[in-house]
């Protein structure tokens, strides 16, 4: 075994103990989570049907849980419920989006959009249940009230292995998502009132799949051509 830092008796270490660690990628559950992950797809239709709030918190909190650059979890994550709300976010959403659509994107990033069928309308902002806004913090503050600025590290880096944490985690609750991506998205900034240090990162309608939804007839790349051994 390689030479290891002993921090043994040091403050500011405990010790680390994962007594299923081995058994853990034969058993079911590691099955179970895998035939639920790849099931996952990303959702434009929702049903309207309530969701616990319940379930919601549970997949949010354990995003917040994700590693981030010197452990500073540079992130806010808004759920929006309220039907108000979620309006006016998807008022501000297809006006930017009609302009993307109709102008600023490019021919070529049009054609390749064409299998998803997607357009200005956004309608998911509406009819999802719950809409997570996550924002990534600029930098944090430092002892409340202090209006000193703590320095934060990998911001996007940490808030895509977040984000990546929390559809996991609402797939196994059995809630569908979508990473949505309106452009430009500081509307959510100024529509949830968030603070000067915070940019919104992504927006993600969470809810039950609509009865009749349907999805993209696309596949993944075959593995070998992401994937590349040096063993
Ligand atoms: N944000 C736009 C366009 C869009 C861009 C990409 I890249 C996508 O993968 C999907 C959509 C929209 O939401 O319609």
């Amino acid at each position: 075994m390689t030479q290891m830092k002993d921090h043994q008796g040091e403050e500011g270490f405990v010790e680390f103990r994962d007594p299923d660690a081995r058994e853990i990628a034969e058993s079911a559950h590691w099955q179970f989570f895998e035939q639920r992950m790849r099931m996952r797809r990303s959702m434009r239709h929702f049903s309207s049907d309530p969701v616990p709030i319940s379930l919601v918190r549970k997949a949010v909190e354990l995003a917040t849980t994700a590693p981030s650059g010197a452990n500073k979890q540079p992130w806010t994550f808004c759920i929006v419920g309220e039907a108000g709300l979620k309006r006016q976010i998807r008022e501000a959403a297809e006006a930017e989006e009609y302009k993307n659509y109709h102008g600023r994107m490019s021919e070529d990033w049009l054609e390749d959009l064409r299998p998803f069928g997607t357009d200005h309308h956004k309608a998911f902002l509406e009819d999802a249940p719950y809409l997570i806004a996550i924002f990534k913090q600029l930098y944090g503050e430092s002892n409340a009230g202090s209006g000193g600025r703590q320095k934060h590290y990998y911001v996007n880096e940490s808030l895509g292995i977040a984000t990546g944490i929390l559809i996991s985690a609402l797939q196994m609750c059995g809630l569908c998502s979508l990473t949505h991506t309106p452009s430009p998205m500081n509307f959510l900034e100024k529509i949830l009132e968030r603070p000067e240090n915070e940019r919104a990162y992504l927006l993600i309608p969470t809810g039950w799949p609509h009865p009749s939804a349907k999805v993209p007839n696309i596949g993944k790349k075959p593995v070998h051509k992401m994937v590349y051994e040096y063993l």
